[in-house]
C-alpha cells in the first residue's frame, strides 16, 4: 500500500491544551506521526512518497474561506502583540451569546474553535495544510486506480468542522478527501470512522447531505469527548436524513463490543452501496491509550483491517489519533496489514 508522508507535521508542536480543566503537554505530539513512519518501514508495507500541492481550492470546498485565512493570518496576528508561546481559545460563543464574528484576535479564536484543545504555533497553518494535500495525494493515487492508499496526516482532522478547529484538529483531511473524490466524479462516499472519539466536525460537514454517507463508532459522547455530538440518534437532515449513523459505546469496550458495532456499520456501509470508503483511522481505542477508555489489543487491529477491507471497494486511510506514542505504529500498520496492504 502506497503511504503518502510530509515532514512538515514537524512544524507543528503545541506545548500545552486545555483538558479535563487543566493546561497539560499536549498529547497530539510530532513523535506520533515518526512512530507510525517508522513501522511502515519496518514492515514494508509500501512506497512512501511525499505529497503533490493541490493548492487551497480542495480546501475551500469544506471549509469556509473567512475560517481559512483567519487559521493562515492568526500566528502572524498573535506575534503582533509581542506574544512568542502557543495562542489558545478561552471565550467561546455558547448559548445566550451572540455568534458574531468580533474584530479582537481572541473574540475571533472563540467563534473559530469549540475547545481549548487545538493550540495555533507559528507551524501550526503549513503543518495542517500539508497533512490535507497529503491526504489529497492519497485520494488522487486511489482516483487513479489504486486499491488503497494511506494518508499519514498529522495534525489530524476529524473534529475540524467548516469553520471550527478543536480537538488537535484545524482541517478536515478525511472530509477533503470525501469531497474531492465526489468533485472528481464519484458519487457515493461512505466515511468509516474508527477514532475513539466521535467525528463531530466530519458528520457536520456532511450532515444534510446524501452523497456521503458518515458512520462513527466512539466513546458515547455522555461521557466522553466531544460531548456534544455523537448520540445514536443523530441521523442527518434534511437530504441528509437516513445518511448518518453513530455508535456510541460505553467506557471499558472491548473488541467484541467493538467489532459488533463495525459490523453494523459495514451492513450500512454496504447497504449504501458506496464507491469508495474513507476510513477516519484513529487508534486511541487502544487498551493503553492515555486518554480513551478502550480495551482493544494490537492484534484486534489486524481484523479491522480485515473486516473492513472485506466491504470490496477502494478505501483511502487517513491518519486520526492514537496517543499511545509507543504502539502508534503497531496498531495503525496492523489496519493497514490485516487489510491486505502490504505488497500492495
Ligand atoms: C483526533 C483526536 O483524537 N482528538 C482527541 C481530542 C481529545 N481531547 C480531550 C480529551 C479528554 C480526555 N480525558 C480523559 C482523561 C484521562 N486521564
Ligand atoms: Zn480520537
Amino acid at each position: 500500500m502506497l503511504t503518502i508522508y510530509s515532514d512538515d507535521h514537524h512544524l507543528h508542536h503545541g506545548r500545552c491544551e486545555l483538558m479535563d480543566g487543566q493546561l497539560m503537554p499536549c498529547f497530539e505530539m510530532p513523535s506520533r506521526a515518526d512512530h507510525v513512519l517508522q513501522r511502515v518501514k519496518d514492515r514494508q508495507l509500501g512506497e512512501v512518497q511525499a505529497p503533490q500541492d493541490f493548492g487551497l481550492e480542495p480546501l475551500q470546498r469544506v471549509h469556509s474561506r473567512e475560517y481559512l485565512d483567519f487559521f493562515k493570518g492568526a500566528w502572524a496576528r498573535w506575534t503582533e502583540f509581542g506574544q512568542e508561546g502557543d495562542l489558545l481559545p478561552y471565550t467561546w460563543p455558547a448559548r445566550t451569546l451572540r455568534r458574531v464574528l468580533p474584530e479582537s484576535l481572541h473574540g475571533q479564536l472563540g467563534y473559530y474553535s469549540f475547545d481549548g484543545g487545538a493550540p495555533i504555533t507559528a507551524g501550526t497553518w503549513q503543518a495542517a495544510y500539508s497533512a490535507a494535500q497529503v491526504a489529497l495525494s492519497a485520494q488522487q493515487a486511489i482516483q487513479q486506480g489504486a486499491h488503497s492508499a494511506f494518508a499519514l496526516c498529522r495534525p489530524p482532522g476529524h473534529h475540524a468542522a467548516g469553520d471550527l478547529m478543536g480537538g488537535y484538529c484545524y482541517l478536515n483531511n478525511a472530509a477533503i478527501a470525501a469531497q474531492a473524490f465526489l468533485d472528481q466524479g464519484h458519487k457515493k462516499v461512505a466515511i468509516l470512522d474508527v477514532d475513539y472519539h466521535h467525528g463531530n466536525g466530519t458528520q457536520s460537514i456532511f450532515y444534510g447531505r446524501s452523497d456521503v454517507l458518515f458512520t462513527s463508532i466512539h466513546g458515547h459522547p455522555e461521557a466522553e469527548f466531544p460531548f456534544f455530538l455523537g448520540y445514536a440518534d443523530e441521523s442527518g437532515e434534511g437530504a441528509g436524513a437516513g445518511f448518518n449513523f453513530n455508535y456510541p459505546l460505553p467506557a471499558g469496550s472491548g473488541w467484541e463490543t467493538w467489532s459488533a458495532a463495525l459490523e453494523q456499520a459495514c451492513t450500512e456501509i454496504d447497504r449504501y452501496g458506496a464507491d469508495i470508503i474513507v476510513v477516519s483511522l484513529g487508534v486511541d481505542t487502544f487498551k493503553d491509550d492515555p486518554i480513551s477508555k478502550f480495551k482493544l489489543d494490537s492484534k484486534d487491529y489486524l481484523a479491522m483491517g480485515a473486516r473492513i477491507s472485506r466491504l470490496g471497494k477502494p478505501t483511502l486511510f487517513v491518519m486520526e489519533g492514537g496517543y499511545a506514542v509507543e504502539e502508534i505504529g503497531i496498531n495503525a500498520v496492523n489496519v493497514l496489514e490485516g487489510f491486505g496492504g502490504a505488497g500492495q
